[in-house]
């Protein structure tokens, strides 16, 4: 007699993991939540505001965003913009910006950032500098304990000339801090051992750090002082908002006095 089975269960239901790309696209998404009709918006660079310019011109598209100026932080997303049809705009037309959205390579307990990985970070500080609001939109990967806490490069943008010069004198600056600066070569292809060029015409240098850096206003006034530095990658108090997208949600983390709501 043989045995009667009934249907084959069906198969367990799985969760379907997030890659980091959807972490990125969900802050974008809810950073872009802030962004009203008649904004001037400053836009970001790299790949997690990338998908907050997709966004906003979506919106743009569907009617729900109207007379909406974006201000670009770099050539890279000048050029995403007027391919989506985003009317833009630069700093000398709109002295301010009411919301800059833009990513991070680093965010620290105080919300402190490193920027510039993109090699983008003086256009980004240009335009964040003047924003209103800056939400920064991260996925939980960029967190750390302090400035520098990632041991990946904090970037600092030189003029060319000289450019090891301002190498050694940016090592001998952080040198209690086991630094360890390198000149940015631009991507192989195309590139081959060449400098990484910026959007300025300047070379990027990389510091990495073995222990904290200390002070970050203080150092931030040092390495400025150096002649034949553009800037560097430390947003010190410039984001007001951080909306950090993780596998167990999103959490916003503010700056005292810019409560935001979700
Ligand atoms: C820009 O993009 C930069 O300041 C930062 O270097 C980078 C972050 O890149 P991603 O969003 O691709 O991780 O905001």
């Amino acid at each position: 007699q043989p045995k009667l089975v009934g249907p084959a269960a069906p198969p367990p239901l799985q969760a379907v993991a997030l890659t980091q790309d959807d972490l990125k696209k969900i802050a974008a998404y809810k950073a872009v939540e802030h962004v009203k009709s008649g904004m001037v918006v400053g836009l970001g660079t790299g790949s997690t505001a990338k998908h907050a310019v997709d966004r906003i011109a979506q919106l743009l598209r569907q009617g729900k965003l109207k007379n909406i100026v974006g201000v670009p932080t770099s050539t890279q997303t000048h050029e995403q913009a007027v391919s989506l049809g985003i009317p833009l705009s630069d700093l000398g037309s709109h002295p301010v910006v009411d919301l800059a959205i833009d990513g991070a390579d680093e965010v620290d307990p105080s919300l402190n950032l490193v920027k510039g990985r993109g090699g983008s970070l003086l256009r980004e500080k240009m335009v964040e500098s003047v924003a209103k609001k800056f939400i920064v939109i991260v996925d939980e990967s960029k967190l750390v304990k302090y400035v520098g806490g990632s041991r990946l490069a904090m970037p600092v943008e030189v003029v060319q000339f000289s450019w090891s010069h301002s190498l050694k004198r940016l090592e001998a600056l952080f040198a209690h801090a086991g630094c360890v600066a390198q000149l940015r070569k631009a991507a192989a292809e195309g590139g081959g051992k060449k400098p990484y060029v910026t959007d300025n015409n300047n070379y990027i240098i990389d510091l990495y750090f073995e222990k904290e850096i200390g002070d970050l206003n203080r150092a931030s006034d040092a390495v400025l002082r150096l002649p034949g530095i553009v800037d560097h990658g430390m947003f010190i108090g410039l984001a007001t908002s951080v909306i950090i997208a993780g596998v167990d949600g999103v959490t916003i983390k503010t700056k005292k006095g810019n409560e935001i709501e979700l």
